[in-house]
Order: structure tokens, then C-alpha cells, then sequence
């Protein structure tokens, strides 16, 4: 029985060192140690001993069984080791290679002039207030002193959802629902999207972009509009910039005014880009007429407010230099890139 564990012993260790994966090391396993394993089958075997023989095999047998073990486990470490290099060297990373750059996107010159021109009314104080594009025939022309049939809603015209529901024409809608909310002193500019009834040509589109401002206030006059449209003006085009007021007629401002900025590429001499004017127009402005005011529950006796409002896409225009509105809207990456 001493021979045949030690043949055992031989054999298990040679067997085992040849073993390439681990399901050939359980079955190693079961081979010798399982239930029906060699090991287990001498141990069967140890009734047939004398006393004075089995403490001797016995303990031949349990280092037998130790060396198997052991071997197994060693076996299974290596296996594990072998098996991770191999994957790290089918895995590796090199950390030295060019990283590939994904394509990064640029603001939208049109986002880009609105977040600009929203800045420098901030550092004036006004409040950014929103609104629905979706509107009441109510709050986008009736409270604004455009009546049915009133001749502004011509070149205002814009589509209906229904008789009374319509795609805001102007922002003004958010200004008046502010002046039904809150009381005097109100100081508030509104961005956003607008939309009219007009074909697609270099100079309109049915849906382009606003900022219109609001203050009231007790005694507030035009020469507070023009002071603070002076300083507008130069903050955005330079400080060199002057400003031209020319009569003009809005429904809901009276007096109203179309403004100039001197022309910011010839300074005023005349050039391709003002087309010889010297002059170019940016805006359109008023104080706001006693009957809106009185809609909104103030007292046109004690308060008074000026208004303005601008297109964000003439003010792009006029700054790049473009000369076609569509560019602004076919997100053609080699136009955008140029700003
Ligand atoms: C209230 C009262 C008055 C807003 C104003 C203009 C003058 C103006 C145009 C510029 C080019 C519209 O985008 S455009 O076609 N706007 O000239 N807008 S005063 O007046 C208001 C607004 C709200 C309660």
C-alpha cells in the first residue's frame, strides 16, 4: 500500500504540472480525491491493515492527499496569472497613442448676440422674464393697442391655432402680462422667438427672434430711452457710436421712434456696409401709450415707461456683415464656423 501511494504521489505531480486549464484540474481532482477518486479508494483499502501499519499509511496517505492539494492550488494560481497576462497583452492600452478629439460644437452666432445683448441689460438691472410663444389674441394685440381690424395687424399677421390662440407675433405679450402681475418699478427686457406670416427672402422668415425691454416708473421720460439706448449702443458697437432717433409710429408706444447707430465700419462717412447712409438701423422704440398702461391697471398720470424692441436676427446681420437671413437657419457648419 506504501508503494502504491507513493507511485501515486509520483504520478498526481507529474499529471498535475502538465495540466493546461482548470476543468482539467477538477477533474484531476476527482480523479484522485473525489468520492470514487484513487486517494479515497486506498484509504478504503486501510481496514486490511494491522494496527502498527495504518498510523504509518495513514499518514503517508494525508500527506499524499496535502501534496495533491496543494499542487491543485498552486496549479490554479499559475492557470490564473497565465490567463490574466494573456489577456492584458491582447488588452493593452497605449497610453501613448493620439487621443481621438470628438468634434466640438460653437454657439449659434444668433444665441451668441442674444446672450450678449442679455448681458449688457443685466449690468443695467433689468430682469430676463419669458413667455409663451403659443398666445391670446388678447395679450398679443388688443392689450397692446391693436384692435380688430386695427391696419399693425397687417404687417403683423402671423397664424392662428384658433380665433383667439395665435403664435406670438411680437414678445410684447410677456410685458404686458408682467405689468397685470407686478407693480411699478418695472425694468424688464424679453428674448425669444416670434413668428409672422412671411415668406422666406434674404431679409424674413415666419419665425425669428426678439428682445423688447419695458420701464415704468414715476417720470420716466424719452431722454432716459435715449440715454440708456446711448449707452446700449456704444457697449455693443463701441464707445465712438452715436444714436439718431427718427419719428416713427408704433400702435402701443406714442411718441415712437425707428433708432440709428452710426455706421460702426465707416464711423459715419458712408460705406458698402451702410450703403452709403452712414447710418444703420437697429431698433425701434417709444414711451408706452397711456392706453396700454391703463389696460394694465396703471395710472398713466402717475407712471410713465418707455419700450423698445429690437430683431436679434438684424442685429446678427448687421454685426457679421451677412447679407442673407436663411444662412442664420441652414446650419451650414462652414458659415457658423466663421464666428
Ligand atoms: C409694451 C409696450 C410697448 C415694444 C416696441 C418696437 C418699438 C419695435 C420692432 C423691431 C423690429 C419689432 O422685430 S421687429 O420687427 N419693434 O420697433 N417694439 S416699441 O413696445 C412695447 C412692448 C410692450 C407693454
Amino acid at each position: 500500500m506504501k508503494d502504491l501511494l507513493l507511485a501515486m504521489k509520483n504520478k498526481a505531480a507529474d499529471e498535475l504540472d502538465e495540466i493546461r486549464d482548470e476543468s482539467e484540474l477538477e477533474n484531476a481532482r476527482v480523479k484522485y480525491l473525489g468520492k470514487k477518486g484513487e486517494l479515497t479508494g486506498v484509504l478504503r483499502g486501510m481496514g486490511t491493515l494491522s494496527p502498527e501499519e495504518r498510523p504509518v499509511i495513514g499518514a503517508l496517505a494525508n500527506e499524499v492527499r496535502t501534496m495533491i492539494e496543494n499542487k491543485i492550488a498552486q496549479r490554479k494560481e499559475a492557470l490564473r496569472k497565465k490567463a490574466l497576462s494573456a489577456r492584458l497583452l491582447l488588452e493593452k492600452v497605449d497610453v501613448t497613442a493620439p487621443g481621438v478629439c470628438p468634434p466640438v460644437g460653437e454657439r449659434h452666432p444668433l444665441s451668441k448676440v442674444q446672450d450678449e445683448l442679455c448681458s449688457i441689460f443685466t449690468s443695467m438691472g433689468f430682469d430676463i422674464v419669458e413667455g409663451p410663444e403659443v398666445e391670446y389674441d388678447h395679450y398679443n394685440f388688443e392689450k397692446l393697442n391693436i384692435p380688430k381690424n386695427h391696419p399693425a395687424r397687417d404687417t403683423q399677421d402671423t397664424f392662428y391655432i384658433t380665433e383667439n390662440v395665435l403664435l406670438r407675433s411680437q414678445t410684447s405679450p410677456v410685458q404686458v402680462r408682467t405689468m397685470e402681475k407686478q407693480r411699478p418699478p418695472i425694468r424688464i427686457i424679453s428674448p425669444g422667438r416670434v413668428y409672422r406670416s412671411d415668406a422666406v427672402d434674404a431679409t424674413h422668415s415666419p419665425v425669428f427672434h426678439q428682445l423688447e425691454g419695458l420701464v415704468v416708473d414715476k417720470g420716466i421720460t424719452m431722454g432716459d430711452l435715449k440715454g440708456m439706448l446711448e449707452y446700449f449702443a456704444k457697449q455693443l458697437f463701441g464707445e465712438d457710436t452715436k444714436l439718431r432717433l427718427r419719428p416713427h409710429h408704433f400702435p402701443f408706444t406714442e411718441p415712437s421712434a425707428e433708432v440709428d447707430v452710426s455706421c460702426f465700419v465707416c464711423g459715419g462717412k458712408g460705406c458698402r456696409v451702410c450703403k452709403g447712409e452712414g447710418w444703420i438701423e437697429i431698433l425701434g422704440a417709444g414711451m408706452v401709450h397711456p392706453n396700454v398702461l391703463r389696460g394694465c391697471d396703471i395710472d398713466p398720470d402717475i407712471y410713465s415707461g418707455f419700450a423698445f424692441g429690437l430683431g436679434i436676427e438684424r442685429i446678427v446681420m448687421r454685426k457679421y456683415n451677412i447679407d442673407d437671413m436663411r444662412l442664420l437657419y441652414e446650419n451650414d457648419l462652414r458659415f457658423l464656423r466663421q464666428f
